[in-house]
């Protein structure tokens, strides 16, 4: 099968013409850029809900409860899932019969990445997923990407609102802090609230964000409780920041950019030191200092990109 095909099958709304296109854009494989070509001759636009917050929070089964409450008000919902299957938390969106038929049934379209493809710049794969699925007339995109190491930071860099989900379960206020989580969102969730400790949690947010103007909800995905509260201000959120929608895209644009340099240096990094004569440079600067950073600035400046 082509790269036409599959479009006009994208075109013809087929769901798993969608599935091919993002299998193909994640692969990198021969149709892929014929794929990522069309998307920029005819972009769409969405809106895009970042979910994050540390491992087991609930993050998933929020998600599962918002993007149902959006598609009741007439959005056209995908779900992408940076999936943390490895994780002993084990909250894997495709793994949950349940969860997953709830949304099928609501014709939402959910897929999942593995984590291991979305290491630090949240994989540039996923960024052309979200485009795609924009191309398909998807108007809001929910993105679940794992509060750990270097992905929270970048989901800023894909959104344009953030969610940060708290549970009492899941580590004190101070690891919440020196984790940068709450700088990062535009809404914080202290969710089980049907847990014990849960109110300290929201009593902590709280105070952790007194100053910064933003929004802390008490809810619980499990009962239901404040989630039409949380729809309500999120869409809030969403028109006031459609204002500078068009100005945030170009920054995102310029990070992935950025990103994509990033890759293509690593690369390029990474043939130059196969090459024997650098490597022997190499080892004969290392054996000259022992301090890396030294090191490698010295191997810049022997090394012509
Ligand atoms: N008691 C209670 N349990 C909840 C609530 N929300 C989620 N859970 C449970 O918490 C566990 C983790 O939920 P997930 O939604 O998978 O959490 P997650 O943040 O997506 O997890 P990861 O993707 O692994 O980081 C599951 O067993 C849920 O049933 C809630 O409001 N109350
Ligand atoms: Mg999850």
């Amino acid at each position: 099968m082509d790269s036409r095909e599959i479009l006009e099958g994208i075109k013809r709304g087929e769901r798993r013409y969608i599935a091919k296109a993002i299998r193909s854009i994640e692969a990198a494989d021969s149709n892929s850029t014929a794929i990522i070509r069309e998307l920029f001759r005819d972009p769409k636009e969405s809106v895009r809900i970042g979910v994050t917050g540390p491992g087991g929070s609930g993050k998933s089964t929020m998600i599962n409860k918002l993007a149902q409450k959006f598609d009741s008000e007439s959005y056209k919902v995908a779900v992408l899932a940076v999936d943390p299957s490895s994780k002993i938390t084990g909250g894997s969106f495709l793994g949950d019969r349940v969860r997953m038929q709830q949304l099928t049934d609501a014709k939402i379209f959910v897929h999942s990445i593995p984590s291991g493809e979305a290491t630090g710049a949240l994989s540039l794969a996923l960024r052309d997923d979200i485009r795609l699925l924009e191309y398909a007339g998807f108007n809001l995109i929910i993105i679940e990407s794992v509060g750990a190491g270097q992905t929270e930071t970048d989901i800023r860099g894909i959104a344009d609102v953030v969610a940060v989900v708290f549970s009492p379960n899941t580590g004190d206020g101070i690891q919440v802090i020196k984790a940068g989580l709450t700088e990062i969102g535009d809404i914080y969730l202290a969710n089980k609230s049907d847990l014990r400790g849960a109110s300290q949690l929201y009593d902590s947010l709280k105070y952790h964000l007194s100053f910064s103007g933003k929004e802390v909800l008490s809810i619980s995905t499990k009962s239901g409780k404040g989630i039409g509260e949380l729809f309500d201000v999120l869409t809030k959120i969403i028109s006031d920041k459609a204002p500078t929608t068009a100005e945030r895209r170009k920054l995102q644009l310029e990070s992935e950019i950025r990103d994509e340099l990033f890759s293509l240096f690593k690369n390029r990094l990474d043939e130059k030191l196969s090459v024997p004569e650098n490597y022997k440079e190499f080892q004969k600067i290392l054996s000259e200092s022992k301090d890396p950073r030294q090191a490698a600035g010295k191997i810049l400046k022997c090394i012509k990109f």
